[in-house]
């Protein structure tokens, strides 16, 4: 009786899964998977081109949203022809586009995804920030998924995974840059975040802001030889300067998402500040507010942004530079902000948001100190000097312990620090108290500096990685292993 009623609900499961399944994966072998344009469906080749001229309004991408609990998801895996920043360029796609789906699920949801892989370079999917197991057939980072074959990733989520913003992007060591440059990383949201709100915010407009961005060579996006500090294109899910509208004092949630393979972010918008709710998918447990979001590679905020007077505003990127050994990004123009029609009465954004966890008083079970380095040529990266080695374990940690690490910078550039599987708290930045407001999954190494943090393990055992996320460095060996152990 048992195993029959178990079996029913599986064949009912299925059947809803293949529901999901067709609908996600409708343009999958269809002709117009290259089109690039994130409508999903009835757009054409044109409506998708025109979608990609400066100044469109901003299309947020398809959405695969999970039912009953389950998302079933297929990526394809390829070189294709893409409509991006008003230009046809050859690229590294998931599913024929610049701008993939987004995946969107719920705390407790199960994630089946198929991976396909029809490039001539072995791939894999990592789900970053996102709290599974590191092992099997889940976010595995070790697995190679070879040309021609297809992987099947199987991924639980705990019922108390945080809401919030994460990603999808290529992690097949020494060509993470190589593929993310190309093309492939995408959105994953996990809902929840909007049920801190205030009741007339929860059902507020939001948009995904996938800040990618990509050189050119020839009829080409770079994938070799990539020079972090060449010019770039940026975009926004693969539009150049796309219009985003809003009424006055309408609050909107901007899902704001490096997902780029190697450069960093300021992000301002004129006569606004972002209200941060959610940091790298950890939220608040107060607001917090900001001119300006430093957004090193890899890093995500969910924020508020509130419209101005009727006009029109840049959201912009500011000059930053990453160190004398690093790069300077240049100030440029990301979209325009159209604010128009009715205005929209105030709403007070409450004070306390989302329960967090706080580790500063936590018992530690050990203390660690990480060195990132890095030759004088810049091309050899390094963890307390040894270069990357996937048979080798660095660190190993108990499960359901806290460990404090100190991250040292001894180079002349900034590095984007990043652990897999369990979010860190930040301690300090150069011996300065953090006042954390959330937990973070990744963040940013100073120059000559250092950043101390605390991790714990929870949940999960499994052989996993920290690693830069400027993954040019990473693929040129600045990652190590982490294993956790009962
Ligand atoms: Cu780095």
């Amino acid at each position: 009786m048992r195993s029959r009623f178990t079996l029913t609900r599986l064949a009912a499961a299925l059947v809803l899964a293949c529901a999901v399944a067709v609908s996600g994966c409708a343009s999958r072998d269809g002709t117009d998977i290259g089109s690039g344009g994130g409508s999903g469906g009835g757009g054409g080749r044109s409506a998708a081109a025109q979608a990609q001229t400066p100044g469109a309004p901003l299309q947020d991408p398809e959405e695969w949203v999970s039912r009953n609990g389950l998302l079933r998801a297929r990526l394809d895996v390829s070189r294709r022809q893409v409509d991006v920043a008003g230009r046809k360029l050859w690229a590294l796609t998931y599913n024929g586009r610049y701008m993939p789906p987004t995946l969107r699920i719920r705390p407790g949801d199960k994630l089946e995804l198929e991976v396909r892989n029809r490039l001539d370079k072995y791939t894999n999917v990592h789900v970053h920030g996102l709290h599974v197991s590191p092992s099997g057939n889940a976010d595995n980072v070790f697995v190679h998924i070879h040309p021609g074959e297809t992987f099947h990733y199987s991924y639980q989520f705990l019922k108390t995974i945080e809401p919030g913003t994460y990603w999808y992007h290529s992690h097949a060591h020494p060509m993470s840059a190589a593929q993310v440059a190309g093309g492939m990383s995408g959105a994953i949201i996990v809902d929840g975040l909007k049920q801190y709100l205030p009741p007339s915010l929860r059902n507020i407009t939001e948009h995904v802001i996938g800040l990618k961005d990509f050189q050119v060579q020839g009829d080409s996006i770079k994938t070799k030889d990539l020079h972090i500090g060449s010019a770039t294109t940026r975009t926004i899910n693969g539009q150049l300067k796309p219009v985003i509208r809003i009424r006055p004092g309408e609050y909107q949630l901007w899902r704001l998402a490096n997902i780029s393979a190697n450069i960093y972010y300021k992000l301002h918008l004129e006569g606004q500040k972002f209200q941060v709710i959610a940091q790298d998918a950890s939220p608040v447990d107060r607001i917090w507010s900001a001119d300006s979001l430093l957004i090193a590679a890899g890093a995500r905020y969910d924020v508020l942004v509130r419209g101005g007077p009727a006009g029109r505003t840049q959201l912009q990127t500011l000059a930053y530079s990453t160190g004398s050994a690093g790069n300077q990004f240049p100030k440029e123009q990301l979209a325009t902000v159209v604010s128009e029609g009715a205005a929209v009465p105030p709403v007070e954004l409450p004070a306390t948001f989302a329960p967090r966890e706080d580790l500063d008083n936590a018992t530690l079970a050990a203390r660690r100190t990480l060195v990132f380095s890095e030759n004088a040529a810049g091309d050899k990266f390094y963890i307390n000097g040894k270069q990357f080695d996937m048979d080798r374990i660095d660190v190993r940690s108990r499960l359901n312990t806290v460990e404090e690490w100190t991250v040292r910078n001894d180079s002349d550039e900034e590095h984007s620090f990043h652990v897999h599987t369990n979010h860190f708290q930040l301690m300090s930045v150069n011996g300065r108290p953090y006042d954390a407001r959330s937990m973070q999954d990744t963040a940013n190494v100073p120059a000559r500096g250092q950043i101390v943090i605390r991790n714990k393990f929870s949940d999960y055992t499994g052989k996993t990685v920290f690693h830069c996320h400027i993954l040019n460095h990473e693929d040129e060996g600045m990652m190590a292993t982490l294993e956790i152990v009962k």
